[in-house]
């Protein structure tokens, strides 16, 4: 099944110039980028994409990171693309993250994990549509 995901370079990874290596592992895996763009988001911004968190005790502490510098936002389309991207990101902490995986060679702690995505098929369309209009995805 065709799926569109919402991908995102945190912060972390804008930081270190890692933004070439994540599109690079994305297409190199046969997802096709759809819609992308680079922002710096509000703390409120980072907030309200985050809402479902909001009562999990890290929340203040995760949406100051998402807000601290530029991330790039993605909409990526392919065959099981939800799971395909969560597959090549790896787990949340990248301590228990698969070998190989970008969370793992690259994230920095629980939080500072490089990568975000989606987690299924309602949080995927509330999540590209947080970001992008109707407009902005290519065909
Ligand atoms: P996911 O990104 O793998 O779907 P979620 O549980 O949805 O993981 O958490 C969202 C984000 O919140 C994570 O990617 C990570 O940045 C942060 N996070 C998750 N658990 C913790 C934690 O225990 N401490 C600090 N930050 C966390
Ligand atoms: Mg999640």
């Amino acid at each position: 099944m065709i799926q569109e995901t919402l991908a995102i370079i945190k912060p972390d990874g804008v930081a270190r110039g890692l933004i070439g290596e994540v599109i690079r592992r994305i297409e190199s895996h046969g997802l096709k980028v759809k819609a992308m763009k680079m922002v710096h988001l509000s703390k409120k911004e980072a907030e309200g994409f985050y809402a479902v968190h909001r009562e999990r005790p890290f929340f203040g502490s995760l949406t100051s990171f998402m807000s601290e510098g530029p991330v790039v936002l993605m909409i990526l389309s392919g065959e099981n693309a939800i799971q395909a991207w969560r597959d090549l990101m790896g787990a949340t902490d990248p301590a228990k993250s698969a070998p190989g995986t970008i969370r793992r060679e690259f994230g920095l702690s629980i939080e500072r994990n490089t990568t975000h995505g989606s987690d299924a098929p309602e949080t995927a369309a509330f999540e590209t549509s947080y970001f992008f209009s109707g407009m902005e995805a290519c065909n």
